[in-house]
């Protein structure tokens, strides 16, 4: 497996970093989680706008331009022979003396890009949807680190997917300071109430996710749902018709229990697998060509 590091092609043994990398010592960097289809590379300039807007939110300055980092996308890909794949590109602030402060830095960010295959969720969680808890631990709000950035300090997500796990489920709900609720702790979440899609608002305390945007275009365009980015609370929760997860690793996916209250029937949603066939379509069909040209 070959690793972009800094302008090379390595391979996987030799793709290291050093214990003064500024991203390992104080999760100073940003990053971006991007998917290949049926070889192209999935909404890449979305993803790359995150990164860069990211990048400029902590004052990191990407030594490539766009174009060239979409280049390096690709590069790669071609050189790890992949058609579908899970796309892990990382900016840190780079090499540098203990301490705080980013001028301790080198003036060096270092940037590594992993493709890997997809490992998916299993299947069963798509056909019979997940059950989810609500974290203890809230979204860290958007006055400290805003959840907007996409910075490898994810300690916050990180917390409220143990308690997840320790709950025997496989994701939590996150609530933002005023309690409602903002996001999962690596995906976007929707509810649909009366024909009506619902997904808080980014300023309410969540990632301003790639698959959550395009399902709300596909949920306009072909299910004909009306859409709203409103605030709502687990009460709204509870007691939708329905409710997925949207994020680049898991897709879209139904949700069916919260907190020990079944949603809707406690099957997967009709609108919810409608636009599951939606998005697979999508993704395969769109995309920047990673063997053309
Ligand atoms: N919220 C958070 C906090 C995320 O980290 C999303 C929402 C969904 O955004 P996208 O743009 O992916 O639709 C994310 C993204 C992983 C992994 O390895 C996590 C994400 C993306 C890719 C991989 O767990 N989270």
């Amino acid at each position: 497996m070959k690793i972009y590091l800094d302008g090379n092609l390595v391979e996987k043994d030799d793709a290291k970093v050093s214990v003064f990398d500024h991203g390992l010592l104080y999760g100073d960097g940003v990053f971006e989680g991007i998917r290949a289809y049926n070889g192209r590379v999935f909404r890449l300039s979305e993803h790359l706008n995150r990164l860069y807007a990211s990048a400029n939110a902590i004052m990191l300055e990407i030594p490539l331009s766009k174009k060239d980092m979409e280049a390096a996308v690709i590069e790669t890909l071609r050189a790890n022979k992949l058609k579908d794949a899970y796309i892990r590109l990382v900016v840190t602030r780079g090499c540098g003396d203990l301490g705080l402060d980013p001028k301790r830095c080198h003036g060096k960010p270092t940037i590594f890009i992993i493709t890997d295959e997809i490992k998916l969720y299993p299947e069963e969680f798509y056909t019979n949807g997940l059950s989810l808890i609500t974290a203890s631990t809230k979204r860290s709000i958007p006055e400290s680190l805003n959840p907007c950035i996409k910075s490898l300090n994810y300690l916050n997500n990180i917390i409220a997917k143990m308690e997840a796990t320790r709950a025997g489920v496989p994701e939590a709900i996150m609530l933002n300071a005023q309690g409602y609720v903002a996001e999962c702790t690596g995906d976007n979440i929707f509810i649909i109430k009366d024909k009506v899609l619902i997904t808080p608002p980014t300023w309410a305390g969540a990632l301003e996710g790639i698959t959550s945007k395009a399902v709300m275009e596909l949920a306009r365009e072909k299910a004909r749902l009306e859409v709203r980015e409103d605030l709502f609370t687990l009460y709204h929760v509870y007691s939708a018709d329905e409710c997925f997860l949207t994020g680049t690793a898991a897709e879209i996916i139904p949700v069916v229990k919260t907190d020990g209250r079944t949603i809707g029937d406690g099957k997967p949603g009709k609108m919810t697998l409608r636009l599951i066939e939606e998005f697979r379509e999508l993704a395969r069909l769109t995309g920047v060509p990673i063997y053309e040209k």
